[in-house]
């Protein structure tokens, strides 16, 4: 079993589901140090609630990364998602540059948008920034709209596998690393994750649940940053990340009062199974 040091950089909503309160529960359950770097704390996520409360922690930035190169910190993988304002980007690539040991895994989930729309408070410099952080990646995992935005590629609701074929080509002249497309539909029965890499494209296919969740992004990173650095190939990766995410999903469907994320706890004995560590 492997044991790396991760840090993961996104955001605290302190109720949602998301981010960070996923990301460290579920990147530990894959027995991994898990570091954290909060870009902002947040009362809830921006999906669905109203007058949540932001705080831009990008100003904490500079003086964290100080401390921990003075003490000669350094991460195994750096694992990015939703980041507080364009500023924090240019601290995250320092970050990047700086804390990242030989061999290093660089991963970044461009989190900025779903459905066509980016999330609240995000513009077009910070879709440029987000883009300049997928160039420094060795792995980025954007869904259909967020390989739109970063791309400049029009949205579509249906499309074919032309259209997939068109992101990916556009999207690796941006990022040379493994480009990992979620949320794929072709039809209203399977959803795709679509692996692209050196030139090769690898679909893993799962059941789609006509219903979405908030958080099922994160999720799937999360699970997918800790199977991949335990040393599962990227196909099982995908797989696992993808199967645990389906099944997260699947134990919150049926409870109406619960639609501003997935019980993903209660899927993380599952997780731990898969990974058969
Ligand atoms: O899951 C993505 C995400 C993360 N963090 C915050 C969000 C969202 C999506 O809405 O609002 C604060």
């Amino acid at each position: 079993m492997a044991y790396k040091r991760i840090l993961t950089i996104q955001d605290i909503s302190c109720l949602g589901q998301c981010s960070l309160t996923v990301a460290l529960p579920i990147i530990s359950a894959c027995s991994h140090e898990t570091c954290i770097l909060p870009s902002a704390v947040l009362s809830t996520h921006t999906g669905g609630f109203s007058g949540y409360t932001v705080n831009d922690l990008s100003g904490d930035f500079p003086s964290i990364k100080e401390h921990w190169l003075k003490e000669g910190i350094s991460f195994d993988a750096i694992y990015t998602g939703y980041l507080g304002s364009t500023q924090q980007i240019e601290y995250v690539s320092d970050i990047f540059d700086t804390l990242k040991r030989k061999d290093a895994k660089i991963i970044v989930d461009p989190a900025m948008a779903d459905n066509g729309k980016l999330y609240w408070g995000f513009d077009d410099e910070y879709v440029k920034g987000m883009a300049y952080l997928c160039s420094k990646a060795d792995i980025i995992l954007p869904n259909i709209t967020e390989a739109c935005f970063l791309t400049g590629v029009e949205y579509k609701e249906s499309y074919d596998k032309a259209y997939v074929d068109l992101l990916i080509s556009k999207l690796s002249e941006i990022c040379k690393g493994t480009i990992i497309i979620t949320g794929v539909c072709y039809d209203d029965k399977e959803m795709n994750v679509v692996i692209a890499d050196n030139g090769e494209q690898t679909p893993y296919v799962h059941r789609r649940i006509s219903k979405s969740f908030h958080g099922t992004g994160d999720i799937f990173s999360s699970a997918f940053v800790g199977a991949y650095m335990q040393g599962k190939s990227m196909f099982d990766a995908v797989q696992i990340a993808s199967d645990y995410t389906v099944e997260c999903i699947e134990n919150t469907v049926d409870d109406e009062s619960h639609w501003y994320g997935t019980k993903f706890e209660t899927a993380l004995p599952s997780l731990i199974r898969m990974l058969d560590l």
